[in-house]
């Protein structure tokens, strides 16, 4: 792992979006599945999965037997995690409010959830049961009443669907489920097919088809953030422990090749002691080969003259995640403007986040930490105003609105309300 100063390292990743081919591939399987509906989808699995399916929606059957086919210790893990997550989640709640006004005007405003919620669920190397919780939770806890989950047939060394996958389902509120992934799933949801009814919002990870897809239907549908891969930045003084630095490093690294594990600090012994670490750790990882080519080409030991430059490298990063390991960590977190999760000290390893904690594991990268949040409640809701005017309040009112009326040459607005101050003008007082 290199070292440098933070003041050589480019502190901004360049986003990728895909080939003009794939994004025409897209487009293809999208006008398909909104053209020819099922039997699209059927096509795809067949083609893409290798799979030929018959029923699109898993059975209650196949998610009860799921059940049997899990470790008791990931039940017992997977329900207390959802707990926490739900928990975590009912914080965010907001309420619907209504202001009276002296005049006798009402304004307010009215939150609903939204009515159906598709969930991606990958198939491949990322197929997740953690997201399944991370990402239907909040909606549940919203109260979608139509959470609607989509996974390929087939799951990467998995025969069918992974059964944790199922469970992870069941256990987060998801109430239906269908066997189909891909571009082709994305279309199903934001269009509609004849088993599969159109969502309101698409979420979830997925590959780059997927990620095309859900910028191509949105304005059809809402869809969360695309999320790129997964950033740590560990922010540490010399108290830190370089063997849980490096763990913490590693941790994220072997999720994708081009993952983003990246230490600031003011210690130059510490900077060398993590480096050595990583090399250490990483000869017997599983995942070795993953966590070494994206150590390589997107981590770093950036060395900074103080804390305070250090955090201002931190802003300007944005990370996904950000650890603090130094001393007192609360006494920098109001510094912090950027940053999807911040981990304070020494026992908040970030897979405490990923897992079990309760906050979202859902979280904004590529720098979008700047102007983004973590997937959350509000993401499943939706606001609509309420407006009730008194008379009083229109006849009060009504000269200061047709003249911003006129002003705008609408003279059929200014009408609307000359007509109401007419009529009823003569009753005031
Ligand atoms: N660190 C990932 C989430 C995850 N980790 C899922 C393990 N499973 C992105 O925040
Ligand atoms: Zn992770």
């Amino acid at each position: 792992m290199k070292i440098m100063p933070a003041s050589e390292f480019a502190l901004k990743r360049e986003v990728e979006y895909g080939s003009e081919e794939q994004n025409e591939r897209v487009k293809s399987i999208i006008e398909s599945v909104r053209r020819e509906g099922d039997a699209a989808l059927k096509r795809y699995a067949q083609q893409f999965d290798g799979v030929s399916i018959e029923e699109l929606r898993v059975s209650a059957a196949e998610i009860e037997a799921a059940y049997a086919k899990v470790d008791e210790s990931f039940l017992v893990a997977i329900r207390e995690a959802a707990d926490n997550v739900r928990r975590f989640h009912e914080k965010q709640k907001r309420s619907s409010w209504m202001d009276l006004q002296p005049d006798g005007s009402i304004l307010g405003q009215v939150i609903r959830p939204l009515q159906r919620v598709g969930l991606y669920v990958p198939g491949g190397k990322a197929a997740y049961p953690s997201s399944v919780l991370m990402n239907a939770i909040p909606a549940q806890v919203a109260g979608v009443p139509e959470i609607v989950m989509v996974t390929p047939p087939a799951t990467a060394g998995v025969e069918g669907i992974d059964p944790h996958i199922l469970v992870a389902a069941a256990e987060a509120g998801v109430s239906e489920i269908y066997r189909v992934g891909g571009a082709q799933a994305v279309a199903a949801l934001a269009y509609g097919t004849e088993s599969i009814p159109a969502a309101d919002k698409i979420v979830g990870p997925g590959n780059i088809y997927v990620a095309l897809a859900k910028r191509y239907v949105f304005g059809a549908v809402d869809i969360d953030s695309i999320a790129g891969p997964s950033e740590i930045v560990v922010l540490a003084d010399e108290t830190a422990d370089a063997s849980y630095i490096a763990a913490d490093l590693l941790s994220q690294a072997e999720h994708d090749e081009m993952a983003s594990a990246i230490l600031i600090t003011p210690s130059p012994s510490l900077a060398e002691a993590v480096q050595a670490e990583v090399s250490r750790q990483l000869a017997t990882l599983p995942k070795k080969a993953i966590a070494e080519q994206s150590i390589r080409d997107y981590g770093a030991i950036l060395t900074v003259a103080s804390l305070a430059e250090g955090i201002n490298a931190v802003n300007r990063l944005a990370p996904e995640h950000l650890e603090i390991l130094v001393s007192e960590p609360f006494q920098y977190l109001s510094a912090i403007e950027n940053a999807g999760a911040i981990f304070l000290g020494p026992y908040s390893s970030e897979p405490v986040g990923d897992y079990f904690a309760g906050p979202n594991h859902v979280l904004p990268t590529n720098g979008t930490a700047r102007f983004s949040s973590p997937l959350n409640v509000d993401d499943f809701m939706k606001k609509s105003s309420v407006i009730y005017y008194s008379k009083e309040a229109l006849l009060a009112n009504g000269d200061k609105i047709i003249a911003l009326a006129r002003h705008e040459g609408l003279e059929a607005h200014a009408r609307a309300i000359q007509i109401r101050l007419e009529k009823e003008g003569n009753t005031r007082g």
